[in-house]
């Protein structure tokens, strides 16, 4: 064997004699001047750490409105944070109540978009609220956010289903603070108006967040057992820890035990031929009206959710339905708000949970339309790879049958393209494509959540049952996510909403050509393009003359009108002459990614101006001059 040294062995000598010579010095030295105690008393400067940060991508780190996305929020605190955003977004922001609730809270709604900056022979004009400037004056290009394509988003309908009060409101406040910073966004909010509504059950929000167990309803008294009194026997947090819980007795011949594994958390059945631990006595209470049932009648008792004028059912056919189509002031606000905005162009409401994408319609046989389905179902394909483990799914074929449901009144009465989107599946606690077990769930409270999950078990002296335990799973646990994985559920769940928004129809009138006929008779063809997927008129709102039809016009001082027509076949010329009124076509719709072309014949000269007239693509103008003059 050779024995050439090679160069990482001179290294491991010369670092030998370092250490060595370290450890020498060390000993004979004098010890250093700065005593343990000393260093330990060092400490870094408390400024403001949010002075001192580095974006991740998704956000900017600097923040107008700082808002903490990993808590819940109740009605007044979703509303202090939509007035943040009015105030420190006043350009892009308005903020209003659209009615009030049963218990009378306010159901606000945030509207973003860019906002006309009027600006006329170089000098501002003040105009006063809800005063818009003439279409086609010199306004920063931005249009009249009432002419705008709308974007309806709300949430929370179901007074539990907290966390779509989230998502909402943390589109608001990401529109807000993207604007101007992501090409994206600002194109959105220069080309689109979102109506957002964080929650139209502000009263079930509450009641929820504040202690309730059971706030699906409104809060409107309702009898649920038909017992002649409404209301009469709710839950009652009886050992006074803040949390309505379950309540159990130990009892030799209950049919239940404690899980092995995970005691604290799980209950199982016994073995058919094991003797069990424990009765399960449901939810902490006693019986209030002495009528032998606990807690058989609580707060409201119906469901706004089959509350709506499409297809609705009477309570005996659709349980919940309450008294008639938009009994509730919830559902009519929210109704009179979609027919007051005739812009509305595309709607989502956020519920939780199970993550699913659901579509309409709500019963068999119920209308969709094949040409609105294909465009229903490109976004959702779309939403699926946004939010991972969601299915895009139609309610009755994949959920269940909803008789009066939101979604098919948008989509069927309105001829809106709408979806529900079921927030939150337990398969994001580990990220895995099968449902995760009771056992993984436990084993997620237990070393996760570092037993942040459960109530433990307590004693308890009960007026019916005697002694008995109360404890168990949080309120907060199951259907909304847990701090730390809520953020990510807002933001992929708006970004799916924000894509829906942006497929909402574009129109621009990219071509005007003239051709000359005679001496002052020219042919003038315009080409309307729709740059996005979602047509100006769907398929339902055509059928059923939901909106008024698209209108492309003429006009010119120096021009006579001598006919028109829809241009069937541009390549052979082809046109469906219209009959009266020469200087406006009528178009059913223009559909998404295509264009829809007009011929006008006209006498005279000079210019003229051209105007697309859209209920859901807005107002566009573009002039042009006939040749040969000036
Ligand atoms: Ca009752
Ligand atoms: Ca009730
Ligand atoms: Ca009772
Ligand atoms: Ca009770
Ligand atoms: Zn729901």
């Amino acid at each position: 064997m050779s024995q050439q040294i090679n160069p990482p062995y001179v290294w491991r000598i010369k670092l030998k004699t370092f250490i060595a010579l370290w450890f020498f010095l060390s000993v004979i030295l004098p010890p250093a001047r700065i005593s343990l105690a000393q260093i330990t008393e060092r400490k870094p400067k408390a400024s403001d750490p949010a002075e001192h940060t580095f974006p991740a991508l998704g956000a900017s780190a600097e923040q107008k409105v700082p808002v903490a996305w990993n808590r819940y929020y109740d009605h007044a605190g979703l509303g202090a944070i939509l007035a943040r955003l009015h105030k420190a977004f006043p350009e892009l922001t308005k903020l209003y109540s659209i009615g009030k609730s049963y218990q009378k809270r306010d159901i606000w709604c945030l509207e973003v978009t860019a906002r006309p900056a009027p600006i006329a022979t170089g000098r501002r004009v003040s105009l006063t609220a809800g005063q818009m400037p003439e279409v086609g004056s010199n306004w920063c290009g931005v249009g009249d956010p009432n002419r705008k394509p709308g974007m309806y988003i709300d949430g929370n309908i179901h007074g539990n289903e907290i966390q779509a009060g989230e998502v909402v409101a943390y589109t608001g406040w990401y529109l807000c603070h993207q604007y101007g910073r992501l090409e994206k966004v600002t194109a959105l909010l220069n080309d689109r108006v979102f109506y957002l509504l964080p929650t139209i059950n502000p009263d079930g929000r509450d009641f929820w967040i504040h202690g309730g167990q059971f706030a699906r309803s409104g809060m409107e008294p309702t009898d649920d057992d038909r017992d002649g009194l409404m209301d009469e026997d709710d839950c009652e947090d009886l050992n006074g820890d803040g949390f309505i819980a379950q309540m159990r007795k130990k009892d030799p011949q209950g049919r239940f035990k404690l899980h092995p594994d995970y005691p604290k958390y799980l209950m199982v059945r016994a073995r058919p031929d094991e003797p069990g631990q424990y009765t399960l006595l449901g939810w902490e209470g006693i019986d209030n009206d002495g009528d032998g049932r606990i807690n058989e009648d609580g707060p409201g008792g119906y469901d706004l959710n089959r509350n709506w004028a499409y297809d609705w059912q009477p309570d005996y056919i659709q349980h919940g339905a309450k008294d008639y189509p938009f009994s509730q002031p919830e559902t009519r606000a929210v109704a009179e708000f979609v027919l007051a905005h005739p812009n509305i162009a595309a709607s989502q409401s956020y519920h939780n949970s199970g993550g699913m994408i659901l579509r309409s319609p709500g019963r068999e046989g119920g209308p969709m339309r094949n040409e609105d389905e294909q465009v229903l179902v490109v976004i959702a394909e779309r939403g699926e790879k946004i939010l991972p483990f969601y299915r895009s799914m139609i309610t009755w074929k994949d959920l269940y049958t909803v008789w009066g449901g939101e979604d098919d009144w948008f989509y069927a009465g309105r001829g809106i393209l709408s979806f529900t989107n079921e927030l939150w599946t337990p398969k994001n606690l580990y990220k895995t494509a099968d449902q995760p077990s009771d056992e993984d769930e436990a084993a997620f409270i237990e070393y996760v959540l570092l037993g942040d999950g459960a109530i433990p078990w307590g004693e308890y002296d009960h007026p019916t049952y005697g002694k008995i335990e109360i404890g168990g799973q949080k309120k907060q646990w199951g259907r909304i996510p847990p701090s730390f994985l809520l953020e990510e559920e807002l933001h992929r769940n708006m970004a799916f909403t924000l894509y829906h928004a942006d497929m909402m129809p574009l129109l621009r009138i990219s071509d005007i050509e003239t051709e000359k006929l005679a001496d002052d008779l020219f042919r003038i063809w315009v080409t309307v393009e729709n740059q996005r997927l979602i047509p100006t008129r769907t398929a339902q709102d055509v059928a059923n003359h939901i909106s008024p039809p698209d209108v492309v016009s003429i006009r010119g001082d120096q021009l006579d009108v001598l006919s028109a027509g829809r241009v069937t076949d541009r390549f052979f010329k082809r046109i469906e002459a219209v009959k009266r009124r020469p200087h406006r076509v009528e178009l059913d719709t223009i559909g998404g990614m295509s264009a829809a072309h007009v011929q006008f014949v006209v006498k005279g000269k000079g210019s003229f101006t051209v105007t697309v007239d859209s209920a859901k693509g807005g107002v566009h103008t573009k002039s042009s001059t006939l040749p040969g003059q000036t």
